[in-house]
């Protein structure tokens, strides 16, 4: 006999009962991409793309996304403009207020879309702009949950120029980029713009101040990262360290002075200050910016380009970095001051993911060299880097005939890269071993400082 089912306590929760007796919002099956686009028009978006979650082209963001949000479908894509003469100014407090607001505004967009979104039933979620990031994973691992550059040029609004922005057609290099996911496909679907908007002019490679961009459109990240990050992420851990290291007032006044301490205070208190992008800053490309520099490439140059090539400033680099032969043979009239910028691998990935990030390109010039590393210890694993005109590779396991071999224990091969084990002990206590001339090692280290 069935036993008659008692109510239970849930059945009677006054909230349960409001829900089971309203009409369930039922999401729609296919998101009109007309519909879409003005909806993320009307919240504030300057331009709109739409790509599937499925395009090859964006399989290893797929990955990522999936970490962060389960059911991705769809991706919308959009751009906020940044108003360019702040952008352009040598005063970089108006330079950064244009970025910090637009990239709240940015946000903003993209929160409205998906509260919109979420209120028909459709799952949504936007990573950030910019900041915050993932800190736990840093220095080692990608801390952002969605890169939105790949997804800006898959859903057609622009393409990678030489300084590695992506260009809106229109706008230029004046945006910053946006991006929310779904969880139900789209109507339509968009394709990557037919040409570049870039006019490879090089003005980028000109007034960038550490020398990061290189003509052929190689990135130095070591050079961007450590002086236009100074008051980010490891720049502010290379200060905080000459806080505690420092024994007296006197001697941390010898180390910073007073108005990079009244840098780092503006920071904390209103948001990170970018020491640079002059890059975005003298970019002409864009239709809506081209006009003033094809009526006057000189005028352009006067008036954008030159003010902050000459501006005396401070440049931060790495000690012997390529980044410090640049600043001296190229802005003598700027300061340079060697820092550290706290990309500091602890284990064998961050290793591997983050040499290429610190490879110094000049400073490998003449060496000619392989390195076979066998990892032992609290991590095991063999690799291969070889170091050829100029060029890094790095492959897993023992490829083809090394002229160094470093086996090492884990722990204290990245206490050594870290400044915080000797080098000479490890080797007398065996924890490291090398097996062919030790100054190859000394060369190796000079091509990643950091
Ligand atoms: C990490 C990061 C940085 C790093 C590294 C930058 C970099 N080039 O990767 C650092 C700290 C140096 C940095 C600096 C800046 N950043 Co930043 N940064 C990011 C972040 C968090 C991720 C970027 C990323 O995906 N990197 C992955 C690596 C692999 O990207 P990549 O090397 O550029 O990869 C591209 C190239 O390989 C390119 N590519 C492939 N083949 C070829 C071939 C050639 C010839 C070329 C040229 C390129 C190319 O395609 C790849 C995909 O985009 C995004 C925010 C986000 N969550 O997406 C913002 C973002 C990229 N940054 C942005 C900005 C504005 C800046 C700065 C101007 C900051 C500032 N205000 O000073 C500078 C500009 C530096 C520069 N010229 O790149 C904007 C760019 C907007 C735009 N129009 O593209 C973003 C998108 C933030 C945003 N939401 O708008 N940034
Ligand atoms: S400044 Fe010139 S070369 Fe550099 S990205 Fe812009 S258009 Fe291309």
């Amino acid at each position: 006999m069935k036993r008659p089912t008692r109510p239970s306590k849930l059945d009677s929760h006054p909230d349960v009962i409001a829900v089971r007796s309203r009409a369930t919002v039922t999401a729609p099956e296919v998101l009109d991409a007309d519909w879409l686009r003005r909806l993320c028009e009307d919240a504030g978006a300057d331009a709109v793309g739409f790509v599937e979650i499925e395009r090859p082209e964006l399989a290893d963001e797929r990955l990522e996304i999936e970490k962060a949000f389960r059911h991705p479908r769809a991706l919308i894509s959009f751009v906020c403009t940044m108003n360019r003469e702040n952008t352009r100014s040598p005063a970089r407090s108006a330079a950064n207020l244009e970025f910090h607001l637009t990239n709240h505004d940015t946000n903003e967009v993209a929160r409205k879309v998906v509260t919109e979104l979420e209120s028909r039933g459709v799952r949504a979620f936007n990573g950030s702009v910019g900041f915050p990031m993932e800190m736990d994973r840093f220095p080692s691992e990608r801390i952002w949950v969605v890169a939105h550059k790949p997804i800006a040029v898959e859903a057609g609004l622009g393409r990678i120029g030489i300084h590695r922005n992506v260009i809106h057609p229109k706008f230029g290099n004046f945006i910053l980029l946006g991006t929310v996911v779904v969880d139900v496909p789209i109507s339509a679907y968009d394709r990557p713009l037919d040409y570049n908007p870039c006019m490879e002019c090089k003005l980028c490679v000109a007034a960038c101040p550490t020398g990061a961009i290189n003509p052929d459109g190689r990135f130095d990240f070591s050079a961007c990262y450590t002086h236009n990050y100074r008051e980010f992420l490891g720049g502010f851990g290379d200060w905080v360290e000459q806080v505690v290291e420092s024994g007296s007032a006197k001697e941390y006044r010898a180390k910073v002075s007073e108005p990079e301490s009244a840098s780092m205070w503006q920071s904390l208190s209103f948001g990170s200050n970018y020491k640079a992008a002059y890059c975005v800053s003298v970019c002409p490309a864009g239709q809506d910016v081209l006009g003033p520099y094809l009526d006057s490439r000189k005028t352009h140059l006067a008036e954008v380009v030159r003010p902050l090539q000459d501006k005396p400033e401070t440049i931060y680099v790495v000690a012997e970095s390529d980044a410090e032969s640049y600043v001296a043979r190229r802005f003598p009239h700027k300061r340079i001051k060697r820092v550290g910028n706290g990309l500091r691998a602890r284990s064998v990935d961050g290793f591997v993911n983050g040499l290429p990030l610190i490879f110094q390109r000049e400073a490998s010039r003449g060496l000619d060299a392989t390195y076979h590393f066998t990892f032992t210890g609290a991590e095991q694993r063999e690799l291969t880097a070889a170091i050829r005109d100029g060029e890094l590779t790095i492959s897993d396991g023992h490829q083809g005939d090394a002229e160094l071999r470093v086996r090492a224990d884990t722990a204290t091969w990245f206490g050594f890269l870290a400044g915080e084990r000797s080098l000479v002990a490890a080797l007398l206590l065996r924890r490291i071993r090398l097996s062919g001339p030790p100054r190859l090692l000394v060369a190796f280290g000079r091509c990643f400082p950091s």
